[in-house]
């Protein structure tokens, strides 16, 4: 007898750095979207598609939920609001390390009205003598009708119960994507992303934060893939930092970027970084529209 489909999306939310986009992709089984462990890496909503015989998770990783100083800050909090509007089931990602009342911010901002998962998250991280179960109780107290989990997504640790949740919640329906989608996004937004990735991981203080990365060629030849991409700062000096000493910053950036980048397309990769300062691109409509951010 046929079993009824399941297919839904599955929406994450949560603060700044929670772990939000490394479950995405333990969720997904690969390496999709990018990770720091600074806050504010993921600026979209990106969708992750994972599809199984008997069902298809459409899953949306978000921006960590802030408060907005930017444009740029805006577009991100619009993408958040896009994935509350289409959720069928919502994640909460906390990190159990920060108190309880970090949470209230997310929470209130959210105001869900679908079945909601609290993933606590980064238990890997609690001094030894927390006993788990109380802390459980006091976040089930405050989320009364809310599954609770308390995870290490990075350890891998209680994250196989994270799906059988899901899918107790997720509708009957059939597949909104081909059953080989992965992404709404192309190859283009994600070797963008992986620029990032590395600006995020190589550059210290505000660099990351006013950096954005476009991607201005993508050829691709039948041995390697030809890229160019402008990474666009604010000032003056922050391009004299990504450049760095005789240009020996930016050549570390482009040699990490071009590996992570060769990993992801399974191809050889020629790239090219070009710095452009685009003073206030944060809070100008026409650079962020240029850049992706709409
Ligand atoms: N120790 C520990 N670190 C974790 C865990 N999960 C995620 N991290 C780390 O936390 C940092 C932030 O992870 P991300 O997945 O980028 O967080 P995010 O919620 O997507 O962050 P934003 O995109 O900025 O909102 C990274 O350094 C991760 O490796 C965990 O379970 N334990
Ligand atoms: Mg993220």
């Amino acid at each position: 007898m046929q079993t009824k489909f399941q297919s839904g999306f599955v929406n994450i939310f949560g603060a700044p750095n929670a772990g939000k986009s490394t479950l995405l992709n333990l969720l997904l089984g690969e390496r999709l979207v990018i990770t720091s462990s600074k806050v504010q890496t993921t600026r979209h909503r990106i969708l992750g598609i994972l599809t199984e015989p008997a069902y298809q998770i459409v899953f949306s990783d978000t921006p960590g939920i802030i408060e907005t100083r930017y444009k740029l800050h805006e577009k991100m909090m619009g993408h958040v609001k896009s994935a509350l509007e289409d959720a069928d089931v919502a994640i909460i990602m906390h990190d159990i390390t920060k108190p309880l009342d970090t949470l209230t911010p997310v929470t209130d901002t959210l105001k869900l009205k679908v079945p909601a998962i609290l993933l606590l998250n980064k238990i890997d991280k609690l001094p030894q003598e927390v006993v788990l179960a109380d802390l459980v109780a006091e976040y089930a107290a405050q989320y009364p009708g809310w599954e609770i989990l308390t995870i290490s997504a990075k350890a891998k640790q209680h994250t196989d119960k994270i799906l059988p949740l899901i899918l107790k919640h997720l509708p009957e329906a059939p597949p909104f994507y081909p059953d080989d989608s992965i992404s709404d996004r192309n190859e283009r937004f994600f070797v963008g992303e992986l620029v990032r990735e590395q600006i995020y991981a190589l550059y210290q203080d505000e660099i990351p934060y006013h950096a954005a990365v476009f991607i201005q060629a993508f050829e691709e030849k039948t041995t390697l893939n030809v890229i160019k991409a402008d990474i666009i700062v604010s000032r003056e000096t922050q391009k004299m930092i990504l450049l760095g000493k005789g240009g020996s910053m930016i050549k570390q950036l482009g040699i990490n970027s071009r590996k992570s980048i060769e990993e992801f397309l399974q191809k050889k990769v020629h790239l090219e970084l070009f710095v452009k300062v685009r003073p206030h691109w944060r809070d100008n409509e026409n650079h962020l529209r240029e850049y992706g951010y709409n």
